[in-house]
């Protein structure tokens, strides 16, 4: 994005009012860039940092942290950070005590990407407990991306991962319920902002250097087979180095229809702040669905400069941020509210 386009938008978010909620500096310094479309002049924040979506980011953020204070790579902080979330066995969005397709199997996605543009990705995998260590093997250890189902079930035994019985007694109970109430009658699988749980994760460390993953059990009560944003490189999740990182959360369908972590840092390649970047790429999901109920999606990105970003369809969605100073929940910005 030019310098004229930025100030045209800047403009029209002061006539809408909206020149503070969506270009405006946070008091933490994090979101920029009414300045910079007057200067032009990117402000360089690159220290290190750690930002994921949702609640339970914090504690994975805490993870990461550590791994990076103690001598590990951004990668290293990345997996370490995700394993804790897939640890969690109350967790109902990720890892192995996430909720079960509609025939009752827990199918997980997941993937990897680091600052030299190597990823590696595994989906509809079954019983194994972390995805995302699978994800990195696959990416360090083969020649390929992206490994599914009992093939990357199959590597990940091979590897020394554990096997792990899905769906956990609790979940289950939970499915027959819902089974029950299906009464045969053949409905749509309802999403909705409660059951948006994803974790992505961005690491920037002390040098600049980004890399990101994400992990999840994807939709409660999808079709068996079903494959969401999260382990597809360039929807759930994309760094180019020299441009930046973004991670996506929500639903994964409308995610991928627009590339969405990559149109991110593409736009951020074309000038966008991180901040600029996830709206516009919001704004492309909002034009291309004509019935956005229910529709939540939103991405949280930062560039090159250390600059982060978060945007979503509708209010609700939030991050974990932290570096050497805070360590907090920030609220995304946001198009509308339920
Ligand atoms: C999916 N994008 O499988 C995931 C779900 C999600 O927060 O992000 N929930 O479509």
């Amino acid at each position: 994005m030019d310098r004229r386009k930025l100030i045209k938008i800047g403009a029209l978010g002061s006539i809408l009012g909206l020149s503070k909620s969506v270009f405006g500096e946070t008091s933490n310094g994090i979101l920029i860039k009414e300045n910079n479309l007057i200067d032009n002049e990117p402000k360089k924040m690159i220290y290190p940092k750690i930002v994921s979506t949702w609640n339970h980011g914090m504690a994975a953020n805490q993870k990461a942290w550590e791994t990076i204070k103690n001598g590990g790579t951004a990668l290293d902080a990345i997996e370490q950070g995700l394993r804790v979330t897939e640890s969690d066995l109350t967790n109902r969005s990720v890892g192995i005590g996430g909720m079960p397709d509609r025939t009752g199997h827990v199918t997980l996605d997941a993937c990897i990407m680091d600052e030299q543009s190597r990823c590696g990705s595994v989906a509809f995998l079954e019983g194994i407990d972390h995805p995302i260590s699978v994800a990195r093997k696959v990416m360090e250890t083969t020649q390929h991306v992206m490994l599914v189902g009992k093939g990357a079930k199959d590597f990940a035994i091979e590897n020394g991962f554990s096997k792990i019985k899905t769906p956990l007694p609790e979940v289950k109970a939970e499915w027959k319920k819902w089974l029950k109430e299906q009464e045969k009658i053949v409905k749509q699988p309802q999403i909705n902002h409660e059951n948006h749980d994803t974790i992505g994760m961005l690491a920037m460390d002390k040098d600049g250097n980004i890399c990101g993953g994400c992990t999840t059990s994807g939709w409660a009560y999808k079709l068996h087979g079903r494959v969401g944003d999260s382990p597809i490189i360039g929807a759930g999740l994309f760094i180019d180095n020299e441009v930046g990182g973004a991670v996506a959360t929500g639903l994964g369908e409308a995610i991928i229809r627009i590339a969405g972590s990559h149109t991110v840092v593409e736009l951020m390649r074309q000038g966008a702040s991180a901040m600029e970047a996830c709206k516009e790429t919001v704004d492309r999901i909002i034009k291309k669905h004509k019935n956005l109920e229910g529709l939540q999606c939103g991405f949280l990105a930062i560039d090159k400069n250390g600059s982060v970003g978060a945007f979503s369809v509708y209010n609700g969605f939030n991050f974990a941020y932290t570096d050497e100073k805070q360590h907090k929940m920030i609220d995304a910005h946001f198009d509308r509210t339920w």
